[in-house]
């Protein structure tokens, strides 16, 4: 008897840790936006793990590029170079208009090299005295999952249980510039806030916020850090998030899509300025900048950049916004979205949004809800109008019920 969905669930609880609650479909196999579970079932992928896969699931060019790679070289540790990794740098720097970046794997790792880099930054050239820089964040951040990243959550799910915490982070109300001009002290080394809020529940500010806060943190001799593990990489229509508003931080985190679901690569993209402030031996990965990874990403970008997907990103947002929009409304609160980025927030008395996600599943869509309210719409930026008018009637059926 070939292994079923449930037989998989059932390994799965016995044997895994409980660090998650997923839905119960079981995959196999993905190719564009499509995923398949152990049973032959198809489904349209809404989630694209996170806005990891904005490339579509198994893109066959940069599965090629990693085949190729892996026949190589995969790790070279950064005690010797390899022959990847500077054409990264050089391509993420043409790419973004930073001078330069440093490579790391998670997401988390990046945020943390940014945090690093930024109290560096406060003590060797602010001149802020030794231990007491800060950095001012955002209430309903997320940012990751280690110790440091938690201290400063203001979810206690997040947070509760792993003190104690790491100190120098104020945390105040996104969406509100002004809130951070308050916060700046003589010790403020940097404000960092994602340009929308994704576990928020796609939380996307008043018009003129980010270009607002990057004023301020000029004023006030402040690092604006965005991260835009999330947002980035055409996730909104634009490269970045913050280029709607034709913004510039001083150092940007990116993650995720960089390589395309393939492989875990981040980065942070800074001037040569700040991220030449550190020295060798300060900070590193033993994976971070590895050939294959770089390989990788290289790819990635490309396609990304080549195939349009940014440009899609913006014209298929739109439409599938629209047609959210002209569905009855009897149990949507709200229609927030940037791009592909989009988050449906539910009415209280509709039911949780997990119940619809359920449902969805059912259909041949998975999606995932943030928060008990919102349901995130993030399909891969490949999606074309065909598939949004396949998806749609059924989008509909659940949602209205
Ligand atoms: C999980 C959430 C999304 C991120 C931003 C940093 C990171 C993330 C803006 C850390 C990661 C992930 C982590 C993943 C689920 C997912 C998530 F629901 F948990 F919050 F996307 F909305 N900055 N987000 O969104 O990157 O270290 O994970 O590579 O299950 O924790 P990472």
């Amino acid at each position: 008897m070939p292994m079923k969905n449930q037989d998989y669930i059932d390994l799965e609880d016995r044997y895994g840790a409980h660090n998650y609650k997923p839905l119960d479909v079981v995959l196999t196999r993905g190719e564009g936006v499509w995923v398949y579970d152990v049973e032959g079932k198809r489904y349209l992928d809404c989630l694209s793990a996170y806005s990891a896969l904005n490339q579509g699931h198994v893109h066959p060019k940069i599965l090629a590029a990693m085949q190729d790679q892996l026949q190589k070289i995969t790790l070279t540790s950064r005690a010797f170079r390899n022959d990847q990794m500077p054409l990264l740098f050089k391509e993420l720097s043409d790419l973004s208009g930073y001078e330069m970046s440093l490579l790391m794997n998670s997401g988390a790792e990046a945020v943390e090299t940014a945090i690093k880099l930024a109290r560096k930054w406060a003590y060797r050239v602010k001149g802020i005295e030794r231990n007491h820089a800060e950095i001012i964040v955002a209430d309903g951040n997320f940012h990751g999952r280690t110790v440091t990243i938690v201290s400063f959550s203001s979810d206690e799910l997040y947070r509760e249980d792993f003190g104690p915490y790491t100190p120098g982070f104020i945390s105040v109300r996104y969406g509100d510039a002004a809130a951070v001009e308050v916060a700046i002290t003589p010790n403020t080394a940097a404000v960092m806030l994602e340009p929308i809020q994704g576990e928020g529940g796609v939380i996307i500010p008043p018009v003129g916020y980010l270009k607002k806060v990057a004023e301020i943190c000029k004023k006030n001799n402040v690092l604006f850090i965005a991260d835009e593990i999330q947002t980035g990489l055409g996730r909104t229509g634009k490269l970045f998030a913050c280029d709607h508003e034709n913004v510039k931080p001083d150092m940007m985190i990116i993650g995720k899509a960089l390589a395309g679901g393939f492989y875990p690569v981040s980065a942070v993209l800074s001037s040569a300025k700040i991220l030449g402030l550190f020295r060798p031996g300060e900070h590193g990965s033993t994976f971070g900048g590895n050939p294959l990874g770089a390989a990788v990403a290289r790819t990635a970008l490309k396609v990304l950049v080549e195939e349009g997907m940014i440009e899609n990103a913006a014209a298929m947002g739109e439409y599938f916004s629209e047609q959210l929009a002209e569905m009855p409304q009897k149990n949507i609160r709200e229609i927030r979205s940037r791009g592909l980025l989009i988050g449906v927030e539910m009415k209280t008395e509709a039911g949780p949004a997990r119940g619809y996600c359920e449902g969805l599943q059912k259909k041949g869509i998975l999606a995932k809800e943030t928060h008990d309210t919102t349901i995130r719409f993030a399909p891969p930026l490949i999606i074309d109008k065909a598939v949004i008018d396949w998806a749609m009637p059924m989008i509909r059926d659940v949602l209205a019920k």
